[in-house]
């Protein structure tokens, strides 16, 4: 019999693109919350996890797979976002040719939509399993230990006689305060080595907290087939154990909620922060929410108990690109939710797209307006990016769509564009936007006053600076290589 092993990996997968990777220094590098649930599940159930997480630490396909070729272990779990399936799929291939009797599991959002097909391209994927992941997994490594009939495990895609097939089983959902504490402890290097984005929190050490699961809203942009629309939460005291757990024990000073919807339960969301100043818990924290979620009542009250900075998904400023993306929201109600977060004293972080079916210069135009309009602290803009699994997605490929360009899917590509403006239009666009809004007095004020407030912004930007500057002189002397050496001389006139 094997050993009771198991690795958990995050692929590696490129932030831009190559060229780029410089970008870290100053991006989010949360570690998954789902590896480190389904980590602290299996090691309740006498398994022995670890985790490798190769994007924040910049580990290569070959040197991942080295490491755990290296470990030999029985099982080998990797989270697979749209992005990260190809080099998954690379590091896979080495393990299994190595060890071809480690079993490879795969799960994440991009099975949760995509698990027959990517189990039909993917041969060195062993096992898949589609939705939350804690229950299935479990029930699974118990089926390989003692042999037992596969079909018998909820929501698990394998293989029979060569062909794909998905077990007849299904997972019930289980209550969030039933799961064991993610297993941060597995975290090398944990809390420092896992920053969010620069800006995005006042003081270091920094951890993520998933409180909730699920959103019953079906954005036609958004990805939502991991946990459905049904939400489940995690109760005020969980949630408040969890923090406490990451400030007593890793020292940690800002917790970043990733909740898709954190505000929309207001009694729970009261019932939150009066534990915390109850129990004077000194600590920051961030949170997502729908502009339609906040009320400057409770706003008060979370800047009270350390609220530092709600990301809002605004989108775009016209109503009508927002009618077409199913939003459910208008640019006034918008409006609205960012000045009441400003009034609180909360930092607001603007979510955009661009690019979304129907986008135009006139969406655009009105979009600049909007943002010069709002007080809003930071922003965010994705390239439009029509994730599996979204309603888009099906909207413009039609369901049977398999060979387009998952490793591309970082939002940071224009995969699809609008009819009236190319890609090179809207790549103007997309840096117009970013430089004219970071360019503002007001912001880049605020910028470097958060730098200076901060060492550890300031040590990131510094790294981010020489990357740049790094990448920048590469990117000359290949220039001036071709110009010297490749390109044909020119005979004559
Ligand atoms: C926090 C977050 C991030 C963080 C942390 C990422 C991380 N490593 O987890 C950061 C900011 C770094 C990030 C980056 C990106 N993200 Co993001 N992110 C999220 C967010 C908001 C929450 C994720 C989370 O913690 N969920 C809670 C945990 C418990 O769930 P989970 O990780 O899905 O894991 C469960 C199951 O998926 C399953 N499972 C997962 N892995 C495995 C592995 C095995 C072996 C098994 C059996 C099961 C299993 O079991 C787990 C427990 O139930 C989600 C939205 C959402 N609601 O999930 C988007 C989301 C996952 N991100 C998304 C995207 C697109 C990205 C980016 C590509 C770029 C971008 N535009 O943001 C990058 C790519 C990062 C990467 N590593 O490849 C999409 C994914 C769509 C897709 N099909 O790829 C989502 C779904 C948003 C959306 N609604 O569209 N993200
Ligand atoms: S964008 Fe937000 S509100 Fe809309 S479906 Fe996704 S998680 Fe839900």
């Amino acid at each position: 019999m094997g050993n009771k092993n198991i690795i958990f990996i995050t692929p590696p997968y490129d932030r831009i693109g190559p060229g780029y990777e410089y970008v870290r220094y100053i991006t989010n590098n949360s570690p998954s919350l789902g590896l480190l649930s389904l980590a602290a599940i299996v090691r309740q159930n006498g398994y022995s996890p670890s985790i490798i997480e190769c994007d924040v630490f910049n580990l290569s396909m070959d040197e991942v797979a080295q490491r755990v070729i290296a470990e030999k272990p029985s099982y080998v779990g990797i989270t697979l976002f749209t992005v990260g399936v190809w080099s998954a799929s690379i590091v896979a291939k080495q393990i299994k040719e190595a060890l071809p009797s480690t079993t490879v599991i795969v799960g994440g959002p991009h099975i949760s939509s995509m698990g027959s097909e990517t189990m039909e391209r993917f041969l060195e994927f062993d096992l898949a399993i589609v939705g939350e992941g804690e229950q299935p997994l479990a029930l699974l490594l118990d089926a390989l230990e003692n042999g037992a009939d596969l079909d018998t495990v909820p929501n698990l895609i394998y293989r029979k006689d060569g062909k794909t097939c998905r077990s007849m089983a299904s997972a019930p959902q289980i209550a969030l305060d039933d799961l064991p504490m993610p297993a941060w402890d597995l975290l090398p290097k944990f809390p420092e080595a896992f920053q969010p984005a620069i800006y995005d929190f006042p003081k270091g050490p920094v951890a993520s907290i998933a409180a909730s699961r699920g959103c019953p809203f079906h954005c036609k942009f958004c990805d939502t087939s991991t946990f459905g629309d049904k939400v489940r939460r995690c109760s005020p005291e969980v949630v408040f154990d969890m923090m406490y757990h990451l400030q007593k024990t890793y020292n940690v000073q800002h917790i970043l909620f990733v909740d898709d919807l954190f505000l929309a339960n207001p009694a729970r969301t009261t019932a939150l922060c009066n534990l915390i100043l109850e129990r004077g818990l000194k600590i920051t924290w961030n949170c997502a929410a729908r502009v339609d979620t906040v009320k400057p009542e409770i706003l008060a009250l979370m800047k009270k108990a350390g609220c530092w900075q709600i990301s809002f998904g605004l989108e775009t400023g016209s109503d009508e690109l927002l009618k077409k993306m199913n939003k459910i929201a208008t640019v006034e109600k918008s409006e609205r939710a960012m000045n009441w977060t400003s009034q609180a004293g909360i930092r607001s972080k603007g979510l955009f797209i661009l690019g979304f079916p129907g986008e135009t210069r006139e969406t655009i135009r009105k979009t600049k307006e909007f943002i010069r309009r709002v007080p809003m602290s930071v922003m965010n803009l994705t390239k439009f990016t029509p994730y599996p699994g979204s309603p888009i997605y099906h909207d413009l490929y039609g369901t049977n769509i398999r060979d387009d360009h998952w490793e591309l899917m970082n939002g940071m590509n224009f995969l699809w564009t609008p009819e009236e403006i190319g890609d090179k239009e809207l790549n103007k666009e997309y840096r117009r936007i970013l430089t004219s809004f970071y360019g503002r007095q007001r912001i880049a004020l605020s910028c470097i006053k958060l730098t200076f407030h901060n060492p550890e912004h300031l040590k990131r930007l510094v790294r981010f600076g020489i990357g740049y500057a790094k990448a920048e002189l590469n990117k000359f002397f290949a220039g001036l290589g071709r110009v010297l050496f490749l390109k044909p001389a020119r005979s004559g006139n």
